[in-house]
């Protein structure tokens, strides 16, 4: 069992870009601070920190050494006057390019229903996983044959809502900076035609393709055992019977977007497989126009995997609505947008699994069509007073990021994450470079400029977490852990035993353990690490 070390002057432990706000969070009252060369011990470069403040989220008093003018290419730590000392770390153009391709990568690894061989996987090769067929929860005589896709998270569930966020994420990552992803992974399928970010993606949509009820054309919620199996299962081992949960209206929407989404994007490589989306969206919808009042979905009383509830599903119909729009341009598709765009009764820009309007925000504003301008400058609007909030909390955060202290919730990481990709996608739509450095900082959060000196990916940092909640990493007897992995984050719910026993009383942003046990602070999860593919997107 692994408990934290003290912490000292946090830094991203990947480095930074020349060309990149730097700034290093140093404990204490600050003062003057200088920029070392860690091969000869020589001062570059010093400063004077900002006034100390008392940080909200960790109780820290902290204050903030910034060193972003000194750009010069090397390896450097931060030395205060009253001898704290930095781990070191580089200055260079390119510092985030392997981590990036690494947190793509984690997707292949979440894969399910095939074997993952040495040559794409390494040491953490396994065999093929749930390749039975599924039963229809409350038809125990009907079953359907729903393989493939990903693993949800640590554990092995697969669920409709939160892989459609995941592969929003990564799509949008690849309509906004394509350039980033013209290198092959590769995977089992890279054939140099087509991006190794779709043939991942597809690998996913077409199990949800499964996942859509050929009766209905609803999409049964979640494929999973009735009950976790233990921490160290390896995923071929988990052979207890699969169950369908039942058809629920939150994945029936985000599955009407994801595919429409799908549609636009995969024509230009593979059009019978952009019709075959094309065709499953508008069935989807279809089933959506047909349920217009469907209760939020509630895990049956056998069944005690992931629940993924959610009691409003106007956000899921609104993004809907917006990628059919977008990619037929039917008027019944706007018309539908403008009806759900004026209620008020959820968000317009969350990006969460539950909360997904900021999904049909941005296909609406990226959008070419220009039906309805007043509508989208409402949205835009919205939009840029969204990201000056964050910005704003971001101003008076000790490390820069925009979560309050009541954010640290279970997934704290997605938040940042979440916020970042917001202030990108503002700042590109409206033409400002002003959110730039708040989007430098929250990256830096995730490698190591946090109150825990921790990266929260594997396998990245000098100090990553080493023990995240994830199965496979637990059984597969190989002793680091599956590489590229997003950690959820701070959680100050103590939402585990492991929490409740260790964590009760610190500080939301300290609420954290590297310990496997605590799946409340420290699961990965594949919607954990789409926004992290996005962002990083940027820097590459
Ligand atoms: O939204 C409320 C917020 O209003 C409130 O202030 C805050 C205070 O605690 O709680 C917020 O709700 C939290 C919610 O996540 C936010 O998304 C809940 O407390 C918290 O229990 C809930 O956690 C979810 C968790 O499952 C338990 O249901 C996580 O989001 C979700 O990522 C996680 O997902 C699990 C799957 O069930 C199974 N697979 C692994 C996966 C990751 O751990
Ligand atoms: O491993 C499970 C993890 O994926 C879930 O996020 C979490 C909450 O639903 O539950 C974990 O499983 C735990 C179960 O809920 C309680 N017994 C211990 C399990 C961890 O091994
Ligand atoms: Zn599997």
């Amino acid at each position: 069992m692994k408990h934290e070390q003290p912490i000292g002057i946090a830094v991203n432990q990947l480095g930074y870009r020349s060309q990149d706000t730097k700034i290093a969070v140093i404990p204490g009252q600050g003062g003057r601070y200088h920029l070392v060369d860690d091969q000869n011990g020589e001062t570059v470069w010093h400063g004077s920190t900002s006034p100390a403040i008392v940080d909200a989220a960790s109780g820290q008093t902290v204050s903030r050494g910034d060193f972003t003018g000194y750009e010069a290419p090397g390896t450097y730590r931060i030395e205060t006057e009253d001898g704290q000392t930095s781990a070191p770390f580089v200055i260079a153009e390119s510092v985030y390019e392997d981590a990036h391709r690494a947190l793509l990568k984690a997707f292949y690894y979440f894969r399910c229903g095939m074997a993952l061989d040495e040559l794409h996987a390494g040491p953490w090769k396994h065999e093929a996983c749930h390749l039975a067929p599924a039963i229809v929860y409350g038809e125990e005589s009907r079953q359907v044959d729903a393989w493939g896709g990903w693993h949800d998270a640590g554990d092995y569930g697969k669920y409709v809502v939160p892989g459609a966020k995941a592969v929003a994420d990564l799509l949008l990552a690849f309509e906004l900076y394509p350039e980033a992803f013209a290198q092959p992974l590769p995977l089992p399928e890279s054939d140099g035609a087509m991006p190794d970010v779709l043939h991942e993606c597809r690998y996913e949509l077409e199990w949800m393709q499964r996942m859509q009820d050929e009766e209905s054309g609803g999409l049964f919620h979640k494929l999973t055992t009735l009950q976790f199996p233990g921490g160290d299962v390896m995923p071929e081992a988990d052979t207890a019977a699969l169950y369908l949960s039942p058809i629920s209206a939150t994945a029936t929407g985000c599955y009407a977007a994801i595919m429409a989404m799908s549609a636009r994007i995969y024509a230009p490589y593979d059009e019978p497989f952009a019709a075959s989306c094309l065709k499953a969206a508008e069935r989807a919808w279809a089933w959506l126009a047909e349920h217009p009042d469907m209760p939020g979905f509630r895990n049956p009383a056998d069944i005690a995997t992931g629940e993924y509830g959610d009691g409003q599903d106007a956000d899921e119909r609104y993004w809907a609505a917006a990628e059919l729009y977008r990619t037929t341009g039917e008027r019944r598709y706007h018309e539908a947008f403008q009806a759900l765009a004026k209620q008020n009764a959820f968000g317009k820009y969350e990006l969460g699994w539950a909360d997904m309007g900021g999904y049909g925000t941005f296909a609406y504003l990226m959008s070419e069509r220009e039906e309805d301008p007043e509508l989208a400058e409402v949205l835009m609007r919205g939009l840029i007073q969204r990201a000056d909030e964050l910005a704003a909390v971001s101003e008076r955060d000790g490390y820069g990021i925009s979560l309050h202290p009541d954010q640290y919730i279970w997934g704290s990481n997605m938040l940042v994450l979440n916020h970042a990709m917001l202030l990108l996608i503002a700042g590109r739509l409206s033409g400002t470079e002003d959110y730039e450095s708040h989007v430098h900082e929250h990256v830096h959060y995730l490698f190591g400029a946090n109150v825990m000196g921790m990266s929260y990916v594997t396998g990245y940092g000098a100090k990553p977490i080493l023990y995240p909640h994830h199965r496979p990493s637990e059984g597969d007897g190989v002793k680091e852990p599956v590489p590229g992995l997003v950690s959820g984050g701070p959680n100050k719910g103590l939402q585990d035993d492991y929490a409740l026993k260790h964590l009760a009383g610190k500080a939301p942003a300290a609420s954290f353990a590297d310990v496997m046990e605590s799946y409340s602070t420290n699961e990965v999860t594949i919607y954990w690490n789409s926004p992290a593919v996005l962002v990083l997107s940027h820097f590459v």
